[in-house]
């Protein structure tokens, strides 16, 4: 029996692995489309450490396209356009990055993520959203 108690807790732990270390829930933010890309979607933050994971999940992205994404400093309607943080592209919808940033700094109010049309089209921002709570 402790055996198996102890393997409970060993799959317990695996499976909550990828959860954050401290209970610090993590925060969703929306993404809005932009000039009638017709792309919405949520942008998960979670702290790892000093570290945060950033997913993106965007809805109506275009298949098989590599759509650039980053963190920047500023809002939607006035972004610097120099990547603070890049980001993985967002393929099929789907993007991961271990950001190398604490989550208190990504939540400051001063940074928002944006997806880019394509990598030939990186003028075009198809997504946007503020990272405040
Ligand atoms: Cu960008």
């Amino acid at each position: 029996m402790r055996i198996h108690l102890a393997f409970a807790a060993a799959l317990a732990f695996a499976a909550t692995s990828l959860a954050p270390a401290f209970g610090a829930p993590p925060e969703k933010i929306g993404l809005m489309g932009l000039n009638n890309s017709g792309e919405v979607g949520i942008v998960t933050l979670t702290a790892r450490g000093n570290k945060t994971l950033v997913s993106l999940s965007v809805q109506g992205a275009p298949k098989g396209v590599a759509q650039p994404a980053h963190v920047h400093r500023g809002s939607c309607d006035n972004l610097n356009p120099v990547p603070a943080y890049p980001l993985q592209n967002v393929v099929n919808g789907r993007s991961t990055t271990l950001v190398n940033a604490p989550l208190s700094r990504l939540m400051s109010g001063h940074y928002a993520v944006n997806v880019h049309a394509s990598t030939k089209n990186l003028k075009r921002y198809v997504a946007c959203g503020e990272l405040v709570r």
